[in-house]
């Protein structure tokens, strides 16, 4: 059909010349663009059928390989709601007609307690390893702008999303935000962002970040939460800084650590905590982010610091984020709302607890009809988590199978993203007693780093000595005396450099000394130290790498992650956006006969059928595959990589 319309096309008889023939017949072109679009595409389900999945981390087949369900919404009378009327106003119209501080000024009066829900974010961060899909949030987005239209924020991006979906989900982070922004427009959407780190895992020169965080703005990042993996104040100013350029709500942020209700624990006691939280007000934040990555924060502890913190600081927006690891986040959560927080965070039930956020349901239930309470009606949480129900086990490859909590976390302080990964970690290296043995060397790994704050990427650098120490069968006293002459992991060097920065209490001697030897340090700030990163030069080469069509969020991309970039390119250009596949399909390979429906856009619809696999050809060491797509059959000649 695509070669009739090219013969017949008036143009084409014409004898005009090629080269101004796909510009002047824009229509032609848009049929060969598709055509390719859709050949890239079986290019991929035939790599799946003939050699299974390529996806990173991926262990067997989904458990849920049936269509995804959207729920239905009810409202007056059980009258169904049509997701597509028009949403309520939400907490983003404070803040794009007012300004971050009327924003921040209308959190405080509100006399309820609000919630963050992280389930496109931190929750699958913590618990599938990151690998949440675009198409999954798309398609449950404006079910979720209804039920959740009062909602202080959704948590949908930064953190290792962004590296992620480049890496191992061959997506862009820039078009997720996109077209989530599209779907739901009056929703704060919040990020991830580790301040001098942006969403990287070390440092940065400053116009990264700042050019970074003009983009995340731009396209549609409402609220930053921002960190710093040692709790450096000279970090954080940055990121503050830059995002205070860019027009964002600021959510200046202190991890947490250590038991301030344990009087044994005196490195980062309450004092340390307040005084941390006067420099950030000192400084200008428009929000506190009370960050407890790991599930250390008890209700105890909980009354004590948000309470400190209400008393000396009675206007201040509080916002608290935790882990649910040793299964006390709902208690704690509510013991922060009582103690005066306004903000807490939590996932939707079938994405909540163990290593993830505390359960959305079990809050919003304990706190209806109480001067708590969070604006969000049970039951339509009940109605989204019947999807993310169906997601979790779409998704079962990549869950680790944590099946209980873990009470040891206040011993070994692994933070919620991280446990699961070196627990995977552990496990595929088929060593039983690895797991065990990783977690009492992360406790020593941390004292040897001078009992840090651990948080990405610190919490690497403490994972990767841990898993050297378990590796070469050392003790912490072995890893002293022979700091010397043993041959570190570069995270850990690099740290020791002072390349993340200064820990609260300077870095233990003489092991700093004896593990970076003659290599620089760095005493303050690495950034201060780094040359502009030049942008002009990263067009040139990427253009010329790519062609002209790199975008603005592309330079960014490569900026931070040059060589993640230059993968996820070349898988692009061998399969094309392969977002748009649904994740059955991107996951586990069609059966013969199935057939599956891809929307490339609105309205354009591919209808791919798996008809049948060809033998081996011995020369070519390809299998032909064929496929009907929308009703034409098509041959695809796959590489046999068994
Ligand atoms: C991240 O930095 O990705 C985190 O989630 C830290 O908790
Ligand atoms: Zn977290």
């Amino acid at each position: 059909a695509f070669l009739q319309n090219v013969l017949t096309h008036p143009v084409f008889r014409s004898g005009d010349c090629w080269t101004t023939f796909i510009d002047d017949t824009p229509e032609l072109f848009n049929i060969l663009k598709g055509r390719d679009r859709a050949n890239r595409i079986l290019a991929y389900l035939g790599d799946m059928i003939v050699n299974g999945s390529s996806v990173k981390g991926q262990v067997g087949e989904p458990k849920h390989l049936m269509d995804v369900e959207i729920p239905t919404l009810t409202r007056e009378e059980g009258r169904a709601l049509d997701v597509h009327t028009d949403y309520p106003r939400g907490w983003r119209q404070i803040f794009l007609e007012s300004g971050p501080e009327a924003f921040a000024r209308a959190v405080r009066a509100h006399p309820g307690v609000l919630i963050m829900d992280t389930t496109w974010r931190d929750a699958h961060q913590s618990l599938l390893a990151t690998r949440l899909r675009t198409i999954d949030m798309v398609n449950i987005a404006r079910t979720t702008g209804h039920a959740l239209a009062n909602a202080f924020s959704l948590e949908m991006w930064g953190g290792a999303t962004f590296d992620v979906a480049m890496r191992f989900l061959y997506e862009d982070p820039w078009d997720r935000l996109d077209r989530l922004r599209a779907l739901v427009p009056h929703v704060p959407f919040q990020m991830l962002l580790r301040g001098a780190n942006a969403v990287g895992y070390t440092s940065y020169p400053d116009n990264v970040i700042y050019d970074f965080c003009a983009k995340a703005r731009a396209h549609g990042v409402d609220v930053f939460r921002v960190f710093d993996s040692l709790n450096y104040f000279e970090n954080l100013k940055l990121g503050i800084d830059a995002v205070r350029a860019a027009g964002g709500i600021v959510e200046g942020t202190v991890c947490y650590t250590g038991d301030v209700t344990d009087p044994t624990r005196t490195k980062h006691n309450l004092e340390y905590y307040l005084d941390l939280v006067s420099q950030l007000v000192e400084y200008g934040i428009h929000i506190l982010g009370i960050k407890d990555m790991a599930g250390l924060l008890k209700p105890a502890a909980a009354r004590l610091l948000i309470g400190s913190i209400r008393s000396r600081f009675p206007d201040l927006p509080i916002h608290v984020h935790t882990h649910d690891t040793a299964g006390t986040g709902v208690a704690s959560m509510l013991a922060c709302a009582e103690a005066g927080a306004d903000v807490i965070d939590a996932a939707v039930d079938s994405m909540s607890g163990i290593t993830s956020q505390p359960s959305m349901g079990a809050l919003v239930a304990a706190l209806q009809g109480s001067k708590y309470d969070t604006g969000i009606a049970f039951k339509d949480v009940m109605a989204i988590n019947d999807y993310w129900e169906q997601i979790r086990l779409l998704y079962s490859c990549f869950d680790p199978g944590v099946r209980s909590s873990d009470a040891g976390v206040y011993e070994h302080e692994m933070p919620g993203g991280q446990y699961t990964n070196l627990m995977f970690q552990a496990q595929s290296l088929g060593l039983g007693s690895q797991w065990k043995q990783v977690r009492e060397a992360y406790i020593e790994a941390n004292q040897l780093c001078g009992d840090i704050v651990k948080v990405t990427p610190s919490s690497k650098v403490v994972g990767d000595l841990a898993q050297f120490i378990v590796s070469n069968g050392l003790t912490a006293d072995e890893v002293r005396r022979q700091a010397k002459s043993l041959s570190f992991p570069t995270s850990v060097v690099e740290y020791f450099q002072g390349y993340l920065g200064q820990p609260h209490g300077g870095f233990p001697e003489p092991l700093r000394t004896n593990i970076i030897r003659d290599l620089p340090r760095i005493e303050g700030r690495p950034g201060a130290s780094m040359a502009p990163f030049d942008f002009d030069q990263l067009r040139t080469n990427l253009i010329k790498k790519y062609g002209p069509g790199i975008r603005d969020v592309d330079l960014s991309s490569a900026a931070l992650y040059p060589k993640v970039f230059d993968e996820y390119r070349q898988v692009q250009d061998k399969y094309g956006d392969l977002s748009v596949v649904p994740t059955h399909y991107f996951l586990a390979p069609l059966k013969v006969n199935e057939e599956c429906h891809i929307e490339l856009q609105p309205g354009k619809l591919l209808i791919i059928k798996y008809v049948a696999c060809g033998p081996l050809n011995p020369a070519s060491g390809t299998r032909d595959v064929y496929f009907e797509l929308n009703g034409e059959v098509r041959v695809m000649s796959v590489v046999d990589s068994n």
